[in-house]
């Protein structure tokens, strides 16, 4: 970096002890540097110095009861990143290691995310230090009723969009969304993921994995593969794996591993993703309860070990960083060739080198994983017309809507003269059309 290499060193100094936040900037700054020797103008006007910093940060607290009478105190935040091309949207993250670098890693990336839509929403992205896991349903609705009454104050249908990430699911969506109504007195699509009787979009629920095998197949499809006949390994086993697995299994591959935050799953004759979504979703168990019903399948403790399996692709779909440079040696060693992020930055940088120095087919996740915030859009959408899509509806858009992020950060990737790097591609794609609402809007923020 020479332009933008006083941007980065800012960054860090303005935001010391976030390593989150400083790796998710460094590579988007790194890959738009030909655009700022391209932009002197862009340059002059401080986009760049602009558009790392949130537009407005908001930290508070949060206090609630437990089924003993106990009180607790979390902290709430919700940054507002970046409105330049549509309302702050991004999801709500609950979970023990939220802090401000995570949640300001994930506000950056979702700039970019969501301008690859194609669609037009800003970047935000919020949670809490709350941990769901363990708590009683009574206490998750005292948590997300008090995290929404402050919540509240900042949000709202043009302003500001939360929806669900780590540990939001419907019922915590359920119970803000409740609490929402009830203070404001405004049935409006202040959140998305929401159910289906009460402004939720089909689709949905699905719309991350299913999209990030969407996208997956088109690069595998311009390398003359697909899904067809491999074996996957999906990490995770919440919302975007299950459905990743889901679509992988219907285009004909066979993912044979799943994992949580204690250890993994294999299974050498297929997941049966029934037991998963029955542990999962409607039981809230440990992945390793599956092998009691599948006794080829075996557990193993600690979830890292998941990428010593032999696999064609792999899907990372739990959380950051949790491919690291050896892990992604062990894929490429195996013969795995193609790698799509359904996390949030699940591959550290050493890790994306190994994937783009063997010409692995990599889906970076702003662009693989775009498919959950593309289908929030479309629910906000649908809300502001107060009619509903069908599933075979909403399904299309996204399959089209991945299928044009493919080819914008492909197309981008090719003018900049590194074709196939899809990180540079998604991250120039993804920033011009930021770059040009900032510009035009003045010094405005
Ligand atoms: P869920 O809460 O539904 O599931 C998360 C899964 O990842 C669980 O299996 C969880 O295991 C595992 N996990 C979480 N934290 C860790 C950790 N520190 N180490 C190991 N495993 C962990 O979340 P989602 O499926 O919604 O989110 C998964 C990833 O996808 C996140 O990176 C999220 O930001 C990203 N994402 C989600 C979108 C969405 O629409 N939901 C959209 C785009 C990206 P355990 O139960 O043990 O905690
Ligand atoms: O990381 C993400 O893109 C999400 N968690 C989904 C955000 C959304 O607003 O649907």
């Amino acid at each position: 970096m020479k332009i933008l290499a006083s941007v980065m060193e800012n960054v860090i100094k303005r935001n010391p002890n976030e390593p989150e936040f400083h790796q998710a900037v460094k590579e988007v700054l790194e890959s738009i540097e030909p655009v700022a020797e391209k932009k002197p103008e862009w340059v002059a006007a401080g986009i760049f110095d602009r558009i790392v910093e949130p537009e407005r940060q908001i930290f508070f607290r949060v206090p609630w009861v437990d089924d003993n009478g106990k009180v607790h105190v979390n902290r709430g935040f919700r940054i507002q990143f970046n409105s330049a091309i549509g309302p702050y949207k991004g999801g709500l993250r609950l979970h023990p290691s939220v802090n401000a670098s995570i949640l300001k890693f994930l506000g950056f990336e979702q700039i970019f995310k969501n301008s690859l839509t194609g669609l037009p929403i800003g970047g935000g992205k919020g949670g809490s230090d709350f941990d769901p896991k363990g708590k009683s349903d009574g206490e998750v609705m005292r948590f997300c009723q008090s995290f929404m009454t402050e919540l509240q104050r900042h949000i709202g249908e043009n302003t500001d969009v939360p929806a669900g990430d780590i540990g939001t699911g419907a019922r915590e969506i359920g119970f803000m969304y409740g609490q929402y109504k009830r203070l404001r007195n405004d049935f409006t699509g202040v959140l998305t993921g929401k159910g289906l009787t009460w402004g939720g979009s089909l689709a949905r629920t699905e719309a991350t994995g299913y999209g990030l095998c969407y996208f997956m197949d088109e690069a595998l499809k311009a390398k003359g593969k697909s899904f067809k006949g491999t074996t996957v390994v999906v990490s995770g086993s919440g919302n975007v794996a299950i459905y990743a697995t889901e679509k992988v299994h219907q285009l004909g591959g066979k993912v044979v591993a799943l994992s949580d935050s204690n250890g993994y799953i294999y299974d050498p004759d297929g997941i049966k993703l029934d037991t998963v979504k029955k542990l999962k979703e409607v039981e809230r168990k440990r992945i390793s309860e599956y092998v009691k019903f599948h006794p080829n399948a075996k557990y193993t403790e600690g979830c890292a070990g998941i990428w010593s399996i032999k696999c064609d692709i792999a899907l990372p779909s739990a959380t950051q960083n949790e491919i690291d440079e050896n892990s992604a040696k062990t894929l490429v060693a195996n013969g795995c060739y193609a790698v799509g992020e359904g996390a949030n930055m699940p591959s550290t940088p050493e890790a994306v080198d190994v994937f783009l120095k063997n010409k692995i087919i990599y889906g970076p996740a702003k662009a693989a994983n775009a498919g959950g915030v593309a289908t929030s859009a479309l629910e906000m959408c649908q809300n502001s017309m107060r009619y509903s899509w069908t599933f075979e509806e909403v399904d299309a858009k996204l399959k089209n809507i991945m299928i044009n992020i493919y080819k914008a950060a492909s197309a981008a990737a090719k003018e900049y003269g590194d074709e196939d790097n899809l990180v540079m591609g998604a991250n120039i794609a993804g920033f011009l059309k930021v770059a040009d609402a900032m510009y035009a809007h003045g010094i405005a923020y």
